[in-house]
């Protein structure tokens, strides 16, 4: 097996930062040595087969991007990334685990969805890779389909609060759903927004002519998204079962898994770099020369961007660091302008809802670093610590420690990243929500599994290189 010596970096972890060296055997990181330390009297850096210099850099493990769409198909097109483009773009922004979600749609057997997703990603991945199970439809043979789940390594499940007559789940399936992951561990993961009233205020807008973009984020109400996660939290509290809520975005809800969470309830929540950044007024309500108001249509996802006069952004950084919010993941669901985005000209409701970040989340978090929002050691713990423990991944990945896979991002602090469609864009988009967004930092090199497949610009990984991850259950729980 292969050896490599990373030396002279700093090695961060979710507790602390210090100077070490970390010796790799194969795929696997054996130790995190005092820099310069010898093996039986052997200079160790003439004893290994490749020496990594991370002098002045920071030496930390692996991104895992905990919710991704390759290929999802969504309202009559599918999300523009393949698990092969996805998973590329994903390794050149530092990430090198993703857990994506297999889908079941109503009447389709959960075993079928699932096959389905593995036949998409198999020998295509650049990095790592697990799954979640969407149920879209929950009854009886999908409910008992759930434990099932555990053995094939899928040890969460989202439902859909929105969506109505797609993905919906009414609340007695989710009662249902959620006696399951009380009784067997798996971790409920919630789409929570009033779906039925989001589609009576996006109808009535329609109805009045309010048909652009912008409107998206004027039907989606973050009164909807505060209600369905308090629903969502006491459905939690009567069953029982652990719950996870997707890429919250309006501060009502943060306050709702607060107050859930300071009663001693098992209930967390994920943000994405978007609800950090981006909102309502500046991006949904955005206008171009090349797309007049449709130009919002490229930042419309759900949940939606928010207000930024209300405040929203900026209680999502202090939740991420009061431990309100616990990760960050993307969320990565892409299209394209050109004939996906294009569905919803004359009428939002039609835009396909996502937006591209795989590839910039690690960089996007560094920046919150860099002004002071969150520390070194909390961007680590955000971005790869938390995501493994939450999703039972935790000793493999997400930690620089002997028996860890050797998944390591070597980051220069004294780098920097201009993010844009032209320079530095490898996700399969016609165009990128993070145009001009500039980041003082870079991703140098990237190893997975202790094959080095990003380094000083070049891509040197092969679609097949990532694996399928079995989880175990989630190691996070209170
Ligand atoms: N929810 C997601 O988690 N992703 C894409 C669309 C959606 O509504
Ligand atoms: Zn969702
Ligand atoms: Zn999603």
């Amino acid at each position: 097996m292969p050896t490599t010596l990373i030396t002279g970096g700093t090695v961060v972890s979710s507790t602390g930062r210090g100077p070490a060296d970390v010796l790799i055997d194969g795929e696997t990181i054996v130790a995190v040595l005092t820099p310069g330390s010898t093996l039986l009297g052997h200079d160790l850096a003439a004893s290994v087969d490749s020496v990594i210099d991370a002098t002045g850099k920071y030496v930390i493990p692996g991104g895992i991007d905990a919710h991704t769409h390759m290929q999802l198909p969504f309202g009559g097109t599918s999300a523009s990334d393949t698990f092969e483009t996805g998973t590329r773009a994903a390794a050149w922004g530092g990430t090198t685990t993703i857990v994506d979600f297999a889908v079941q749609r109503q009447g389709e057997r959960v075993e079928d969805g699932l096959a389905a997703w593995h036949a998409l990603a198999a020998g295509e991945c650049a990095v790592d890779y697990g799954f979640h199970q969407i149920i879209g439809g929950v009854d009886e043979h999908s409910l008992a389909a759930l434990p099932t789940l555990i053995d094939e390594g899928i040890t969460s499940f989202k439902m859909f609060m929105a969506y109505p007559g797609v993905f919906y789940a009414d609340d007695a399936q989710i009662l249902k759903a959620m006696q399951v992951s009380a009784d067997t561990g798996l971790l409920t993961m919630m789409h929570a927004e009033n779906g039925p009233v989001i589609d009576v205020l996006a109808e009535q807008l329609v109805k009045a002519g309010n048909t652009d973009p912008f409107f998206h984020g004027k039907a989606r109400v973050w009164q909807a998204e505060e209600e369905a996660t308090h629903r969502a939290i006491m459905l939690s509290n009567i069953t029982g079962a652990p719950l996870y809520v997707v890429h919250v975005s309006a501060k009502q809800a943060v306050e709702q898994l607060a107050w859930a969470r300071d009663k001693g309830q098992n209930v967390f929540g994920e943000t994405c770099p978007q609800y950090l950044y981006l909102s309502l007024e500046e991006h949904l309500g955005a206008k171009s020369e090349e797309w007049g108001s449709f130009e919002g249509a490229k930042y419309v996802c759900s949940t939606p961007l928010r207000s930024r006069a209300e405040g929203h952004q900026d209680h999502m950084w202090q939740a991420l660091r009061t431990n309100d919010l616990q990760m960050v993941s993307t969320d990565h669901c892409p299209f394209c302008m050109k004939d996906q985005k294009e569905l919803g000209r004359g009428d939002f409701r039609a835009i396909p809802n996502g937006i591209g970040s795989v590839e910039h989340r690690l960089d996007l978090m560094y920046q919150g670093v860099v002004t002071g929002e969150i520390t070194l050691e909390r961007w680590v713990e955000l971005t790869s610590t938390t995501p493994a423990r939450m999703f039972g991944m935790y000793g493999k990945k997400g930690v620089i420690a002997p028996g860890a896979d050797a998944d390591v991002v070597i980051y220069d602090p004294n780098g920097h990243t201009s993010i844009g469609y032209e320079k530095t864009h490898h996700m399969n988009m016609d165009h990128s929500a993070w145009e001009g967004f500039e980041i003082d930092g870079h991703v140098d090199t990237v190893l997975s599994r202790g094959k080095v497949i990003v380094d000083d610009g070049a891509y040197l990984g092969r679609k097949g290189d990532g694996r399928f991850v079995k989880r175990g259950l989630s190691q996070y729980l209170i």
